[in-house]
């Protein structure tokens, strides 16, 4: 496997900028609906970009830009943005980049919100997405051509686990144009496992209410890329089409529960190893995806990209959708909820949730069975979540 990625926590509890007047250790919450000008010679030139400095809270302001600054360093990007959700990042993003007529490549495994947008509404807009596996490189090939903007992935992949390989996609991508976007999520991974930019992608999405945040209270997203793509996505797809701005009360929580970003994906990593091995062994399961077992089709993949292999599990229960239920239903440590990356183990199912909005043909593209269960696999100890998955089998 990769080996850790170097100084990340370092980088997490000091990567901020922003020190104030007071030299406070922590970034204060800067509440605050306005900047006032010293005149109005110096307003006009905030508003031309040619001085530094605050304007309006849509276009930028001291709490999230600190944060903005930590994510950009982790990630290995120039600079950052922070949103109001993971789909503020994505919208944002795509907005800015994308005109009628023009072309996406999106592998067909995605999480169902961002599926939604590429399938229904961005065809309302003359934008035409081809969905496709993304691992084959003929598929790939096969569907860029002179309209291709975007090639969008997600590594792994919400809710199956599917590895893509991203140094191989991008190259794929800016070798018939090199002004195609590759843009990954890197939702599942965090920066503390991957850093999809160091191998040749020009864009990171987050949603940060995920791994990023890590305590289950706060709704937020991310963009990391380069100086001038940053600049464009905050001036237009978040001060004038989305206004996904993230409040600075939010910003503060993400930047306090980043400080342990490390310590907690070691722990997810150990945790949902120990407990893709226990439902390996399950004869009530017919199979589990977890890129760190061996029979996973993307081990090797995510051994080279990854430096460790994430804290979700999923798995389908034999008997399919009634028999999942029995399990998603009698779990006492986990909790019957959508959402990952939280403090506290998280079940779902995802037919019915999360990935709810495809339909059963674009399920089974998409590898997501009827009796597909995702765990995100908490930082309680691992004896007991195992514990608690035997007494909801039993019930079976
Ligand atoms: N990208 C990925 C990979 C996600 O899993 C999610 C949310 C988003 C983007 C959007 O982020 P949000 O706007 O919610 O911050 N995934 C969810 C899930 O699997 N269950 O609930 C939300």
């Amino acid at each position: 496997m990769k080996e850790s990625i170097r100084k990340i926590s370092t980088d997490a509890i000091h990567g901020g900028s922003n020190r104030d007047q007071y030299g406070s250790l922590i970034t204060p919450i800067y509440n605050t609906s306005t900047y006032i000008f010293d005149s109005t010679a110096q307003g006009a030139a905030r508003f031309a970009l040619e001085e530094p400095g605050y304007i309006y809270p849509r276009i930028g302001s001291p709490t999230c830009n600190d944060l903005e600054d930590i994510l950009a360093r982790l990630e290995g990007g120039e600079a950052g943005l922070v949103t109001a959700t993971g789909m503020g990042a994505i919208t944002a993003t795509i907005w800015t980049m994308i005109n009628g007529g023009e072309e996406i490549i999106a592998d067909k495994t995605l999480y169902g919100c961002t599926f939604e947008f590429f399938r229904h509404h961005l065809s309302r807009f003359g934008v035409t997405v081809h969905f496709i596996e993304m691992s084959d490189e003929n598929e790939l090939r096969a569907a860029l051509n002179e309209k291709t903007k975007i090639v969008y992935l997600e590594t792994p992949a919400n809710p199956n686990l599917k590895i893509i390989d991203i140094e191989k996609t991008a190259k794929i991508a800016h070798e018939f144009n090199p002004e195609i976007r590759v843009i990954a999520d890197n939702t599942f991974a965090s920066p503390a496992l991957q850093r999809p930019l160091e191998l040749g992608c020009d864009i990171v999405l987050h949603s940060c209410t995920k791994y990023i945040n890590g305590h289950g209270d706060v709704l937020a997203g991310a963009v990391i890329s380069d100086q001038e793509t940053i600049n464009n996505i905050r001036l237009v797809g978040i001060k004038d089409m989305t206004g996904a701005v993230l409040a600075p009360n939010e910003a503060f929580l993400v930047a306090r529960g980043l400080k342990t970003l490390e310590i907690r994906m070691q722990r997810h990593c150990e945790s949902a190893m120990k407990v893709a091995e226990y439902l390996k062994s399950n004869e009530k399961v017919e199979k589990v995806f977890y890129p760190g077992l061996e029979h996973h089709e993307g081990h090797d993949i995510a051994a080279k990209q990854m430096c460790g292999f994430g804290g979700v599990v999923s798995f389908v229960v034999k008997g399919g959708r009634e028999k999942a239920a029995i399990v998603t239903d009698n779990v006492k440590v986990a909790s019957l909820a959508v959402s990952l990356g939280a403090a506290e183990t998280l079940i779902e199912h995802p037919a019915s949730m999360t990935h709810s909005p495809l339909s059963d043909k674009e399920l089974i593209a998409a590898d997501i069975q009827p009796g597909l269960i995702r765990l995100s696999v908490g930082l309680e100890n691992v004896e007991d979540i195992v514990d608690d998955l035997k007494q909801a089998f039993e019930k079976i």
